[in-house]
C-alpha cells in the first residue's frame, strides 16, 4: 500500500493555517513511523508547518499524528481524506488520551506506542478490515530502535545546513534517550500516555545516533525527552560516555538536576547548554495543587545559580493561573524570572488536556471555558482559575510576558551572561530581541510561540 504520514499544523485564530519557514528542530514521529513500517508498502511524509498537504495524493492510507491544538486541523484533515476514499488512521499523544472520541474522526487509532502495532493496522486495512483502537498490550523495549537517516528529518533543511553557518548553529537535531516520565503532575500528557513508567535506551544505541547525527557535520543536539534524568544513574552514564563527543545539548528536565552534584556536574562537561526547567510556579500552594510539590519553589533561587555557574542557560516554563494564584501572583513572579537571571520564558495558561486527571477535575467541577479543542494552546483561557478572573489571569499573562521580553529586563537578566557560553548567550540575547518585536507585531502571538 502507500501510505501518506502527516505532521498538521494548527489553526491561528482567524482561521489559517499557523506556517512558518523555518524552525530550530524537529520532531522524529515521521521518519521513525516509516522506519518501522514493513517494506513492502511506500511511504512518504509531511509536516505542514512548513509545506502543504497534498489532499489528492495517490495513497491507499493516510496516518495522522497530532499534539496539542494540531488535533483541530487533524480531525478536520481526516474527514477531508475520508471523503476522497482513503482509509485514516490516527496517532500520538492526544488520540491515545481520547481514543474513542478520536475514532468517530477516522477508520483505525493507534492508542500509545506504534511500534507492536503499526504492521498490523495496516494488515487489516489492506485486507478491508479495521479493529478500531490498536492498543499495544505492554511497553515496547527501546533496546534496538529503528533507525532513520537524519537528514530525511521533516523539518530539517539541507541546503540551509551547508549554505549557513547561522543555521548550523540554530538547528538542533534530535535524539531520544528515554520515553515517559514516573512524576504525577495532574495536567501532564506524558505521565498520563505513559501510566507513570519510565525507560531509557541503552547508552550505546544512543551514542550510535550521536556519531550518526556527528557524520553528517551536526554538533548540536536536543533530547526529545520529557526528564531524562528521572533514573540519575542512568542519565549519568549517558553523560559520562558522551563527553569525548565535545556535542552541545539541550533538552527538558526537572529541576532534580541542580540538586545533584555528581549530574550536574556530567551534565556540563558533556556539553549541556541549555535546559527547559518546568518550574510552573513560584507559589508552594499551586505547584502541590496539581501535584508536583516535589519542585520545591523556595529552592528555585538557589538551583538556578547552580546551573548558571555551570554556563547552561534555563528556560523557565511557568503556568499562571494555577489555583493558589492571586493576582498579585504575577508581579512577584516577574520579578523573580527577572532576579535568577532567567534566558528565555515560556508562559501557559492552565491546559486541561483530555484525558488527563486535571481535565477531569476541571470538568467536574464546571471549570473548563472552552471546550474548542483549535484553542488548546499556550495562552488562551481554558479554565476558570480560582483566585482571580479568567481576564485578569490573560492580562497577568500578557503583563509577564511584556516585562520578561521588555529590552531592559532582557539586559539586566543578561548581565553578566552564564560564564563560558558567550556565544549561547548572545543566541539567547537575539532569540529574546525577537519575541520582544514579535509580541508587539502580533496581537495573539501570546498564545503560540514555541
Ligand atoms: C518535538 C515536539 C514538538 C515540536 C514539533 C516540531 C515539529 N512539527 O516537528 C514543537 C516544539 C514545535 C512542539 C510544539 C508543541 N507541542 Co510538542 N512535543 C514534541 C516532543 C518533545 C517530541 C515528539 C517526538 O518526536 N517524539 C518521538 C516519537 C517517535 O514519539 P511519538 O510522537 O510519541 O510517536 C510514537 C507514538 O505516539 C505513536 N504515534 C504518534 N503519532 C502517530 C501517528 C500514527 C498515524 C501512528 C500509527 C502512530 C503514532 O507512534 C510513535 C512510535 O511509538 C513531544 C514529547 C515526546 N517526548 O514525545 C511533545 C508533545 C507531543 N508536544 C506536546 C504539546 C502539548 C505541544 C504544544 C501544544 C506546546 C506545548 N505545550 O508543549 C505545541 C503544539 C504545536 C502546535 N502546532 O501548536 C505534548 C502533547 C500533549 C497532547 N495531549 O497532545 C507532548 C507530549 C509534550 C508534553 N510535555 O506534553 N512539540
Ligand atoms: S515532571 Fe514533567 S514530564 Fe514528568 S509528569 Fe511532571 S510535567 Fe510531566
Amino acid at each position: 500500500m502507500r501510505i501518506y504520514l502527516i505532521s498538521p499544523t494548527h489553526y491561528a485564530a482567524d482561521g489559517s493555517l499557523h506556517k512558518t519557514t523555518r524552525y530550530w528542530t524537529s520532531a522524529t514521529t515521521l521518519p521513525y513511523l516509516k522506519a518501522i513500517t514493513p517494506l513492502e508498502h511506500e511511504v512518504s511524509f509531511v509536516d505542514e508547518l512548513f509545506y502543504d498537504v497534498d489532499l489528492g495524493h495517490p495513497c491507499d492510507v493516510v496516518g495522522i499524528t497530532a499534539m496539542g491544538p494540531q488535533i483541530a486541523r487533524a480531525y478536520d484533515l481526516a474527514a477531508e481524506f475520508r471523503r476522497r476514499g482513503r482509509k485514516v488512521v490516527l496517532g500520538g499523544t492526544w488520540v491515545t488520551l481520547t481514543a474513542e472520541e478520536s475514532l468517530r474522526h477516522c477508520d483505525a487509532v493507534v492508542a500509545g506506542e506504534a511500534e507492536t502495532v503499526w504492521a498490523d493496522v495496516l494488515h487489516d486495512l489492506a485486507a478491508g478490515r479495521s479493529r478500531g483502537i490498536y492498543r499495544a498490550a505492554g511497553w515496547s523495549s527501546l533496546a534496538g530502535m529503528a533507525t532513520f537517516d537524519y537528514t530525511s528529518l521533516p523539518l530539517f533543511k539541507q541546503d540551509a545546513f551547508r549554505s549557513s553557518a547561522l543555521y548550523r548553529m540554530y538547528f538542533h537535531w534530535p535524539v531520544i534517550f528515554s520515553r515517559g516520565c514516573p512524576h504525577p503532575c495532574e495536567y501532564c500528557a506524558v505521565q498520563t500516555y505513559y501510566q507513570r513508567s519510565y525507560r531509557t535506551r541503552p547508552v550505546d544505541d544512543v551514542m550510535a545516533d550521536l556519531r550518526a547525527i556527528q557524520r553528517h557535520g551536526g554538533n548540536r543536539i536536543l533530547f526529545l525527552d520529557d526528564n531524562p534524568i528521572a533514573h540519575p544513574e542512568k542519565a549519568k552514564e549517558l553523560f559520562r560516555a558522551m563527553i569525548p563527543l565535545k556535542v552541545k545539548w539541550a533538552s527538558q528536565s526537572t529541576i532534580n538536576i541542580a540538586r545533584d552534584p555528581e549530574l550536574l556536574d556530567l551534565a556540563a562537561r558533556s556539553g549541556c547548554v541549555s535546559l527547559s526547567i518546568g518550574l510552573e510556579s513560584i507559589n508552594e500552594e499551586s505547584l502541590a495543587g496539581v501535584r508536583k510539590d516535589f519542585n520545591q519553589a523556595p529552592r528555585f533561587t538557589e538551583d538556578i545559580a547552580k546551573l548558571r555557574r555551570r554556563g547552561i542557560q534555563v528556560i523557565a516554563l511557568i503556568m499562571v493561573g494555577l489555583d493558589g494564584d492571586t493576582p498579585d501572583t504575577f508581579g512577584r513572579t516577574l520579578r523573580f524570572l527577572i532576579d535568577s537571571k532567567i534566558s528565555f520564558l515560556k508562559l501557559f495558561t492552565p491546559c486541561p488536556y483530555p484525558g488527563t486527571k486535571y481535565h477531569e477535575d476541571m470538568l467536574k467541577a464546571g471549570r473548563i471555558l472552552d471546550g474548542n479543542w483549535a484553542r488548546y494552546d499556550y495562552g488562551s483561557p481554558l479554565i476558570r482559575p480560582t483566585g482571580m478572573t479568567a481576564d485578569e489571569m490573560i492580562d497577568g499573562f500578557r503583563y509577564v510576558y511584556e516585562g520578561f521580553y521588555s529590552v531592559r529586563n532582557i539586559v539586566r537578566r543578561f548581565t553578566p551572561p552564564p560564564p563560558g557560553q558567550l556565544m549561547e548567550s548572545l543566541a539567547y540575547v537575539v532569540a529574546n530581541l525577537k519575541v520582544n518585536r514579535y509580541l508587539r507585531s502580533h496581537e495573539r502571538a501570546w498564545a503560540t510561540i514555541s
